[in-house]
């Protein structure tokens, strides 16, 4: 019997990893490091820190630097990336999404949000999402990232629900990975190859209907 739906951020509600990926471009730029399509896919669902480890290990250059050095070029990237969000609106909700949403809300189903992104809240803001996810996980009371089912076992949690009664979408492979580690339900988005793990996919999220999802469940 489910009862709430968990979702993923960047790549499910909004495309917010082009945003990323251009703030962390701009500091390989300054280091000379190449940013590449792997880096772009490296870093998708991975933390702020472990993102600039992924990076410069691609270039096994991760021993150069102090850590106030790559605290510093976090806080860069971080600075960047707060800036291109600003200039989100409800028109970057990712198609069919909004439709979703509403119809689980007249469901009766519950709503939390397990996004890796610190700065979830104020994208949510922008998109005007607010009010349809009041529970987010904080990331910061997190120790494990995904896939490491820690984080969609703290957004069960705020919904007072087991993993069990509930449904994670994401669209990255270690994001599905935490679902069904934690015990949930997984609906992935994007390439069903790459998203194996997943209980059900969709190709895209304009395909994604609750009509859809039940259906493709009791298959
Ligand atoms: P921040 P998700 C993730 O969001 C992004 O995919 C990833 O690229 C980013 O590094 C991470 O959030 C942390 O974001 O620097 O804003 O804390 O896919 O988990 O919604
Ligand atoms: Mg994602």
């Amino acid at each position: 019997n489910i009862r709430g739906f968990l979702f993923d951020l960047d790549g499910v509600i909004t495309d917010t990893a082009a945003l990323h990926a251009k703030a962390w471009a701009g500091i390989c730029q300054r280091l000379g490091i190449p940013w590449t399509d792997a880096l772009a896919e490296g870093t998708k669902g991975v933390s702020r820190m472990d993102s600039l480890e992924v990076i410069l290990k691609s270039v096994n250059r991760q021993d150069e630097f102090t850590m106030a050095q790559k605290a510093q070029m976090a806080t860069e990237k971080n600075d960047r990336y707060q800036e291109l969000i600003t200039h989100l609106t409800a028109s970057d909700i990712l198609p069919g999404m909004k439709d979703f949403i509403t119809d689980l809300k007249q469901h009766n189903y519950q709503l939390a949000l397990a996004s890796a992104s610190r700065n979830a809240p104020t994208v949510l803001k922008y998109l005007g999402l607010s009010d349809v996810f009041p529970k987010i996980v904080d990331p910061s009371n997190l120790t494990k990232g995904k896939p490491d089912p820690e984080i969609y076992q703290h957004a069960a949690a705020l919904l007072n629900l087991e993993p069990g009664q509930c449904i994670g979408v994401e669209d990255a492979p270690a994001g599905v990975a935490s679902i069904k580690a934690a015990g949930a339900i997984a609906v992935g988005i994007g390439d069903a190859h790459d998203l194996a793990q997943a209980d059900v996919v969709f190709p895209g999220t304009a395909s994604l209907t609750l009509t859809a999802l039940r259906g493709k469940l009791e298959d």
